[in-house]
């Protein structure tokens, strides 16, 4: 375990290789039951490179009209996301020093050739929670800074079976992929790569609610939509 920046914590190979097939067996699951999506960036309607799904009882959307948010329907079904796999809520007790579960699992989808642009975390209520990231599949150049957009930045290499904590000091911190490596996908079909973040969005005394009193693009406005 490497602390990149306080409260930013790299665990290189968190998972076995069994531990993967199982996760991404699941995602597949995931996948059938809530189709991946191609979310579009606020206002300009421009569309995400990475396709998503969720599971939990919330999920992360984003669209032209509504903007980023959290919500417990998939935008394309209106069917409830499917429920975290057992595995990543056992992560979440392992690891995240938090009273309550995980109430999303962003499931992000990278084709080849797929990047996210550098933003933060910060559509959920509740920020004293991390934000816990697992990557299968290719590996990747993740790209961390500070809580500044403009702040130096530093990069690492993720591998399949990785996790990275985004919390204390750091949980506001900016972060993307700038890329995927070629050929390194063992796990996942045609160069891909599956990033799973969980994410506590509301504080354990409150119902869910919108993010703030004025409805914003707020939160991920930051994020350069990278096609
Ligand atoms: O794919 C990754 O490693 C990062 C994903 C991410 O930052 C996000 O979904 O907010
Ligand atoms: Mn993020």
């Amino acid at each position: 375990m490497i602390e990149l920046a306080p409260g930013l914590i790299y665990r290189p190979a968190h998972f076995s290789r069994p531990g993967q097939e199982e996760l991404v067996a699941t995602i597949r699951d995931i996948v059938r039951a809530a189709p991946l999506f191609t979310p579009r960036m606020p206002r300009t309607g421009k569309e995400f490179s990475v396709r998503m799904t969720n599971c939990g009882p919330l999920g992360w959307v984003s669209d032209r009209d509504g903007g980023y948010r959290y919500q417990p329907t998939h935008p394309v079904t209106g069917e409830p996301w499917p429920a975290i796999p057992r595995a990543l809520l056992d992560l979440w007790r392992e690891i995240a020093d938090f009273e309550a579960p995980p109430e999303a699992c962003l499931v992000n989808f990278y084709a080849s050739g797929a990047r996210m642009g550098l933003h933060c975390d910060s559509d959920e209520r509740e920020v004293r929670a991390p934000v816990l990231s697992v990557s299968l599949g290719a590996a990747c150049l993740f790209r961390y800074g500070g809580l500044k957009r403009n702040d130096p930045t530093k990069s690492i290499r993720l591998d399949s079976g990785d996790v990275v904590v985004i919390g204390g000091g750091s949980r506001l911190c900016y972060h993307g992929v700038d890329r995927l490596y070629p050929g390194t996908a063992t796990l996942v079909a045609n160069d891909a790569r599956i990033n799973l973040t969980l994410r506590r969005v509301t504080p354990p005394d409150q119902v869910f609610g919108p993010p703030r009193e004025t409805p914003t693009f707020a939160g991920r406005n930051t994020r350069s939509p990278i096609v």
